[in-house]
């Protein structure tokens, strides 16, 4: 018996539950209210050890790259967020199940009142949750709490209701002969409610419907006002007609370059909406521009806070063309790319803050909970680590950082923080987020080259003789590279030319023009970076350093 109040309990959970999140769905797509189920998907990141996040991560990099399901770093934020909705979901499962036995163990007929402790209970976690770790939310933070308490005990008021009903309906068994018998016996003026025809299984199936049109309504007009308020940035239509990609700049740096890339090569700068996007949230924090201070404080003579405004107006500003990836990215993988970032020097701002002699690491700090030490001889070393705010000749979009990123040349994405929002410098480092999680305390990009293309259409003729342009990148942080090799089958390895990259710390790109032959070849390429040495041929996974190995393309010709 117990077991089918549990069934239904679940049911239930699941028929209020859905609604409510189509509901906060909406109210987030609507008016930026926060949206509890990823916020608990991001404190469940948070709080779960390394390991197991990076068996997570791994196994769906690993499956979008098997299933070929595109683009990794949003198919992989599509997945987590589906997760989320699902877990979501499950924990209305258990306290729809939990508070039909429970009330059914207490034989309890009220539900109304139960259910109001019901959203409190819940509303606790809840509630701190937005508190403590939402920062997509464009809502002030009063009436994001105060939504999220309102419709958390609405949501528990809704489970008691349906039990309260449901409780007080008979079970269907009776309740079909007495909607049979109907119309053949004048009712009695004092037949309760409940008998009058409305089965158990009726009255479910009732709110089924219910939560079906308010769930489907919920989402679909969320979606719907969603789509039509993103701008896309994707292409623009130049008053002349043509359409354009608005983030190329028009002239690259190396323009001039006489070596042309490989057909098929990936495009040597990455259009920003191309551009991998990696971070510990499901919705990338929300930062005013207006609210926004950086403060730089700690072992300075003169603490700073810094608007905009001051890094517009008060600084020199650097532009340089950067190759980042991500720690995460496989050997030949696309969590890599290449764009022209604009910020100022960070020792021309800790020269105005004047740090202190016992100073040794810098503390930065993020919206969205995400830190790391970057080592003060580091940045002394290396005037090209910058503070950023801008990509592509614009401010930096919201999943890229806004209003503030740090660039370090030769460090893998995850020692680089997006959205600043403080910079202490202190004698002792704290453990990067990542680092904290197993990952490399230094994080230094391996060398790395990929074989992108054998344009097998685009055979070229030279001398009588027929070539087929093998091409691809390199890549070695601010190590650069120095030669690219390719193998063809298990024949000599031979050297690639190279193209004159955007900047010393980007990619290179490579070609190797291969004398025909036909049939089915492996092509396989290395590189050596900027101090002569050659990539690792280990084949490694991404944890806890990074990649490495020889990319290979397998290909009929
Ligand atoms: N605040 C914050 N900064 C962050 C991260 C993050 O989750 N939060 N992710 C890091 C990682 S792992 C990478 S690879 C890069 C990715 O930058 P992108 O999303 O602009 O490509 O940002 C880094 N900076
Ligand atoms: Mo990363």
């Amino acid at each position: 018996m117990n077991v089918r109040v549990a069934g239904i309990g679940a049911l239930v959970g699941v028929l209020i539950t859905a609604p409510l999140m189509a509901l906060l769905y909406l109210g987030a797509q609507v008016v930026g209210l926060p949206f509890a189920p990823f916020d608990l998907f991001n404190w469940l990141a948070r709080v779960l050890s390394g390991d197991i996040i990076a068996v997570g991560v791994g196994a769906i990099v690993t499956v979008i790259a098997t299933l070929n399901l595109g683009e990794t770093s949003s198919t992989a934020k599509l997945i987590e967020q589906l997760a989320a909705l699902v877990m979501f979901l499950s924990l209305g499962v258990v306290a729809g199940l939990l508070f039909f036995v429970v009330q059914r163990v207490r034989q309890a007929k009220q539900g109304i009142t139960a259910g109001v402790v019901l959203g409190l209970i819940a509303a606790v976690p809840v509630t701190l949750l937005i508190y403590s770790i939402n920062r997509a939310a464009t809502t002030s933070l009063g009436v994001s709490l105060a939504w999220t308490l309102i419709t958390t005990v609405g949501w528990g008021v809704a489970i008691g209701w349906v039990y309260e009903r449901w409780a007080a309906l008979s079970a269907g068994r009776q309740a079909a002969p007495a909607l049979s018998a109907a119309p053949n016996h004048a009712a009695p003026a004092t037949v309760p409610v409940q008998t009058t025809g409305l089965s158990r299984r009726q009255f479910l199936v009732r709110v089924g419907n219910a939560s079906a049109v308010v769930t489907v309504a919920g989402a679909g007009l969320g979606a719907l006002l969603a789509s039509s308020t993103s701008t896309s940035r994707a292409v623009v239509t130049a008053p002349d007609g043509v359409i354009r990609q608005p983030s190329l700049p028009a002239d690259l740096p190396n323009a001039g370059a006489a070596l042309m890339p490989a057909p098929g090569t990936r495009l040597e700068y990455t259009p920003l909406v191309d551009h991998y996007k990696i971070d510990i949230s499901l919705i990338p924090p929300n930062i005013s521009a207006d609210n926004w201070v950086l403060p730089i404080d700690g072992l300075v003579d003169s603490p700073l806070a810094l608007t905009l405004t001051d890094f517009h107006d008060n600084y020199e500003a650097l532009e340089q063309y950067v190759t980042l990836s991500c720690i995460s990215n496989q050997v030949g993988g696309d969590l890599i790319g290449t764009s022209k970032w604009t910020g100022v020097s960070l020792q021309a701002i800790l020269a105005d803050a004047g740090v202190q002699s016992e100073a040794r690491y810098l503390n930065i700090t993020s919206a969205d909970g995400f830190h790391e030490a970057v080592d003060l001889d580091l940045i002394q070393a290396d005037d090209r680590i910058m503070l950023c705010y801008a990509w592509d000749d614009q401010p930096l979009t919201d999943g890229h950082g806004f209003p503030l990123r740090i660039y370090i040349p030769d460090r893998y994405g995850m020692k680089q923080p997006k959205w600043i929002t403080g910079i202490e410098v202190v004698a002792d480092p704290a453990a990067g987020y990542w680092v904290r999680r197993g990952w490399d305390q230094d994080a230094v990009v391996n060398t790395t080259s990929v074989v992108d293309t054998v344009a097998t259409e685009a055979i070229v003729e030279a001398d009588g003789q027929m070539f087929v342009p093998v091409g691809g990148i390199a890549y070695a942080g601010a190590r650069g590279i120095s030669k690219v090799e390719v193998q063809v089958d298990e024949e000599e390895w031979q050297e690639a030319e190279l193209r004159d990259p955007l900047s010393d710390t980007t990619w290179v790109i490579w070609r190797y023009d291969w004398p025909f032959q036909e049939g089915r070849h492996t092509f396989a390429v290395r590189a050596y970076d900027g101090n002569g040495n050659l990539q690792s041929s280990d084949v490694r996974g991404v944890r806890p350093s990074g990649a490495t190995g020889t990319h290979q393309l397998r290909a009929t010709v």
